[in-house]
This record gives C-alpha cells, sequence and structure tokens, in this order.
C-alpha cells in the first residue's frame, strides 16, 4: 500500500516546519493535557479536555492534579484507582485506515510495590455497566508489577517486555516517554520508549516480536479512546503518575516518532538565539543607515 499524496505533502510540510522553528514540536501532535491549567488537588475530569472515568466519588483522589513527584515543580496527575476503575480520553479518535500515535509520560513510584494496570487505545467499552474492559484494549501495555512485570498484549496473550532490557518490571523513580502506536489497517501496534537510563528511544520488544496483533478493536472498528484500567490485583494508594498526553490521530505508517514536549531550557536558548539575531540585525541596520 502506497502513501498518499496528502500525506506525503504533509510530510514535507511537517520537515519543512521543522527547519523554520528547530524542531521545537511536530506539527501533527495535539496537546491532550499537560495538567498545568489545573488547581493541585482537582481532578480533570469534565473540564473539557475528554477525560472521563467510572470513580463514583472524591474524584481528585482517583485521578488528581498533583505535583511531580520528582520535584520539578512541573504539574502532573495522579491516578490512584482499583479495579473495576478506570480513566479515559475520549475527545480524540483513531478512525479506523489511520495510524495513531498516543505519547505520554509515566512515573512509577519506588514504594508502589503492587501495581496492576493496562494502558492503550481502546475501541468500544463493552464491560458490565458499559465501563472498559480489559478486552477492549486493542494496544494494551501492562503494568503487571504483581507479578513484576512488564507486558504487552500480542494477539494471543501477555508477554514480558525484554528489549530494552531491564525496563520490566517499570522501574521507579523515574519517567518515562512512552510512544504508542495503533495502526488501524493491520490492526498492530508499536511500543516505544525514553527515559531512565534509556537516553534513546528505543523500540519495545518482547522476545524476536516488536510488532503486536490488536487484543480489542480489530477489523472496521475505530479507535474512540485511550485509558487506564486498574486490574484485578491493584489496590488502593499505589498512584502511578502521568504527564504531556499527546495525540497524532493521522500519523504517518510507522507512526510519529517525534518529542512534541517543550523543553524549558531550548527554548530559553532559542529565546536568547533570537534576541542576538535581532540585536546583531540593528546593529547592521545602524551601520548601513550610517554609511548611507
Ligand atoms: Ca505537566
Ligand atoms: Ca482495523
Amino acid at each position: 500500500m502506497g502513501i498518499s499524496f496528502a500525506r506525503f505533502r504533509r510530510g514535507v510540510l511537517a520537515t519543512t516546519a521543522c527547519f523554520a522553528f528547530a524542531c521545537v514540536a511536530n506539527a501533527d501532535f495535539v496537546l491532550v493535557d499537560d495538567f498545568e491549567s489545573y488547581a493541585v488537588g482537582t481532578t480533570p475530569v469534565g473540564q473539557g479536555s475528554g477525560w472521563s472515568t467510572n470513580l463514583t466519588t472524591n474524584l481528585a483522589h482517583g485521578f488528581g492534579v498533583a505535583l511531580d513527584p520528582a520535584g520539578s515543580g512541573n504539574q502532573v496527575a495522579r491516578l490512584n484507582i482499583e479495579n473495576p476503575r478506570y480513566v479515559a480520553n475520549s475527545n480524540h479518535v483513531i478512525p479506523d485506515g489511520n495510524v495513531g500515535t498516543l505519547l505520554f509520560q509515566i512515573y512509577r513510584p519506588e514504594t508502589s510495590s503492587v501495581l496492576d494496570m493496562a494502558a492503550g487505545f481502546t475501541a468500544e467499552f463493552t464491560g458490565t455497566n458499559g465501563w472498559l474492559s480489559a478486552g477492549d484494549f486493542a494496544t494494551p501495555l501492562r503494568i503487571n508489577n504483581n507479578a513484576d512485570l512488564l507486558q504487552i498484549y500480542d494477539s494471543n496473550g501477555f508477554a514480558e517486555v525484554t528489549e530494552p532490557e531491564g525496563l520490566s518490571p517499570l522501574p521507579g523513580g523515574e519517567w518515562y516517554t512512552v510512544w504508542m502506536v495503533a495502526d488501524t489497517n493491520t490492526d498492530t501496534w508499536t511500543l516505544y520508549v525514553e527515559g531512565g537510563e534509556y537516553e534513546e528511544q528505543t523500540q519495545v520488544q518482547a522476545g524476536s516480536i516488536s510488532e503486536f496483533g490488536f487484543r480489542g478493536g480489530t477489523g472496521a472498528a475505530d479507535l474512540l479512546h485511550f485509558g487506564f484500567l486498574a486490574n484485578a490485583s491493584q489496590g488502593a494508594n499505589m498512584p502511578v503518575y502521568l504527564d504531556n498526553f499527546y495525540v497524532d490521530t493521522d500519523s504517518m505508517p510507522g507512526g510519529n516518532l517525534s518529542n512534541p514536549i517543550p523543553e524549558p531550557a531550548s527554548l530559553m536558548l532559542l529565546g536568547l538565539g533570537s534576541l542576538a539575531m535581532l540585536a546583531r540585525r540593528r546593529k547592521t541596520t545602524a551601520e548601513d543607515e550610517t554609511l548611507g
């Protein structure tokens, strides 16, 4: 199957934008939430960014805005749900026929010894009461620290992540950036990770497999949501922290593997660079006028 002209042209435009703006952001990623616009201690649910949940009381305790546990001062989401609760976002649909990329950051506290939850794109919710159930995930990444494993689902079952080495179980006390790419044409998905001791973006493998089959959402299904589900072993007060959700609903084949998260340091350098260029141009203009 070939690349459509529209996608090819957009790819060229994205590359051009990359030159013009020094790759500060990929043009195709849309920010879902960075949790900076809320008050700490409140919940993002129902505040316009598309988050929903089957938590019934005290939403901010189950899914609330908190300060970065790593101490950066950045605002993040603290996810603290027990089975059978979920949190989902439904503002960014991947229509069947598209390649979608979900990017987010995740942090597991070192003290969370039991952690059992799944993350990924889903189609319909088929659980009791219309809730998200484990089988609904098309692209399930499972933090199964009850069994001390980080797992992916590949068509027939869960398999432990073996590459990059040491990522399973997800080491605590570090932020990781995750790229989850769902190809709804082939109903397969791929996963990339960066952070902690993995300084370079690395493709995740389970044994020799790096392209995994969808679990749910196969066939002509659109991927209507992405979310997090507490599995059977998940207890209370075993949170994970999440930040910087971005979605590209129409990625190029292979997914959008750029990093749209602004880095304060490089933005500052860019600003200083622009100021220096402006100062030089003013000086040159002034000299020209003197000479003229
Ligand atoms: Ca943030
Ligand atoms: Ca499909």
